[in-house]
């Protein structure tokens, strides 16, 4: 009996009921190891119920011969399936993190796009949906995850599956004008709408996705869309805060700790930040001394040549401001690349009297949210937070600032340095009601509640990217390459 059969048998016996089963596909599968927060987010909201998680093993081969590895995490069975090298670079590194991601995060300049990299990103969804099919069971509810899968539905339905399939992307969807330059956004968008359901974080994208389809689709139905802002458990966030550090971060009191946790992406506003950060010591003299930024930022795709540069320019901007302004029993930045685990950085923001979060885009942030979360109620931290998060439009009590301006980044980190203990309670307790009125329990069974009531789709019957058409595309791409490296 071959491996994927018994892992198929397995599953159903692990599960004899034969009603719905929710269905993740996402890139990454759990057992991956990433600082993301679709990751972290999604384990919590689906390890108490039984599901099927499907997606990347992690592990490139040179070719993708079928094998889906299978494990599980309490309820949740893991469903992994390795890549090919070539492919996954071509689907990953290529066009979801060379096209989308800037894209999406309107950072037109940073894009690359290539006809190979795009094909490739059509093959490894179409893969991964074949790879797919034998496991799942004819009332399946399929969850599919980000702006990797775009694709995905539209794979199955080739492919003839009639289950329901919903969408979330957890990234910004950008404004029409500028989604209007990616590359083959009109394949993209009737793609997308092979979804029964497409969930945005905030009405900003949901609106930015329904006018783009009017737009470029005007005699087509826009597919059914909602919000749904990914929230954290609060709750369980907050008994992690409290256990005992790994590190006491600023022992002597007379510091005063800035804290800030992001994955090192452009997105993310860290070269803008560490500039504010410099003018806040340049203008405040009387802050040297006594105050400390710390910067945690684990490097992330680091096969992209935009990442690589941000870590060149932030590793400079860092050798700046130590030379300018530390003293031999005093640095005022500490910058960390290793990554911790979340239940590690909760009693590190705890001890923070500033959390500074100030991307420049971003789908929802929940470092800002996990930081709220931390904060003893009776002496919180105050949370300084871009107005370009979507969790700006939730967490009313921040000091919301353009992490544009670094004069008005300074001015809140100073505000926030000096804030009354009675302003600070009750900034925090208006956002600790936000965590706890939109969990990610919450979340995830909106989401689900929604998907269950929209109206079908099913399988559609023509096929615009069938395989010999994507095979010829492929072809075509890669023969114009080799012609242009030998022209
Ligand atoms: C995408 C969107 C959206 C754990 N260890 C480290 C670390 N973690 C955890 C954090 C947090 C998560 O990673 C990071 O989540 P973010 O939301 O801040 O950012 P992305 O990874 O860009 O996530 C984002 C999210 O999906 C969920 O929908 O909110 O907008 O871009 O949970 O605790 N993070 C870092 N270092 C660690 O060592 N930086």
């Amino acid at each position: 009996m071959n491996e994927l059969v018994s892992a198929t048998r397995r599953l159903k016996d692990g599960d004899m009921e034969q009603h719905e089963r929710v269905v993740i596909v996402a890139n990454r599968t759990p057992a991956t190891k990433t600082a993301g927060g679709l990751a972290c987010g999604l384990l919590d909201a689906l390890r108490e119920k039984p599901s099927l998680w499907f997606g990347w093993s992690g592990e490139l081969r040179e070719d993708d011969s079928n094998s889906v590895q299978l494990s599980s995490i309490d309820s949740l069975t893991v469903a992994a399936i390795p890549l090919a090298r070539e492919a996954h670079n071509r689907y990953y590194n290529g066009f979801a993190n060379g096209v989308l991601w800037p894209a999406f995060h309107h950072r037109l300049d940073l894009m690359r796009f290539s006809e190979t990299d795009y094909t490739g990103y059509l093959e490894v969804n179409r893969h991964m949906a074949e790879q797919l099919r034998p496991l799942l069971r004819p009332t399946d509810l399929l969850w599919v995850h980000d702006y990797h899968l775009l694709p995905f539905a539209d794979m199955c339905r080739a492919q003839g599956l009639q289950q329901r399939m919903g969408f979330f992307l957890h990234i910004p969807f950008p404004v029409p004008s500028v989604a209007q330059a990616i590359p083959r956004i009109d394949e993209l968008l009737d793609a997308m709408c092979a979804y029964d359901l497409l969930g945005f974080q905030t009405e900003d994208d949901r609106s930015a996705f329904v006018n783009l389809c009017r737009e470029r689709r005007p005699q087509k139905p826009v597919p059914e869309t909602g919000v749904y802002p990914i929230g954290v458990d609060p709750h369980t966030l907050r008994k992690e805060a409290e256990l005992a550090p790994q590190v006491k971060l600023w022992p002597n009191e007379s510091i005063q700790g800035i804290l800030s946790v992001d994955r090192l992406d452009y997105t993310k506003g860290l070269p803008e930040r560490f500039k504010a950060y410099a003018k806040l010591l340049e203008d405040s003299p009387e802050l040297r001394g006594n105050v400390q930024l710390v910067q945690i930022a684990p490097p992330s795709r680091t096969d992209v040549p935009a990442y690589v540069d941000l870590r060149h320019q932030l590793t400079s901007l860092t050798g700046e401001i130590l030379g300018r302004y530390a003293m031999l029993d005093w640095q005022p930045l500490i910058y960390v690349e290793q990554q911790y685990d979340r239940a590690a950085l909760m009693p590190l923001y705890r001890q923070a009297r500033v959390g500074l979060v100030t991307p420049l885009r971003d789908g929802m942030n929940l470092v800002a949210k996990e930081y709220v979360a931390a904060q003893d109620p009776a002496d919180p931290g105050v949370l300084v937070l871009s107005r370009f998060a979507g969790a700006a439009s939730q967490l009313d009590g921040a000091l919301l600032v353009n992490p544009h301006d670094p004069g008005e980044v300074a001015e809140a980190m100073r505000v926030a340095l000096s804030m009354p203990r009675e302003e600070r309670v009750a900034r925090h307790r208006r956002m600790w009601a936000v965590l706890c009125a939109s969990t990610i329990e919450g979340w995830r069974n909106r989401c689900l509640e929604d998907l269950r009531k929209v109206k079908q789709k099913g399988a559609r019957p023509s096929v615009p990217f069938s395989v010999s058409e994507l095979m010829r595309r492929s072809r075509e791409a890669q023969d114009a390459e080799v012609e242009k490296a030998h022209s």
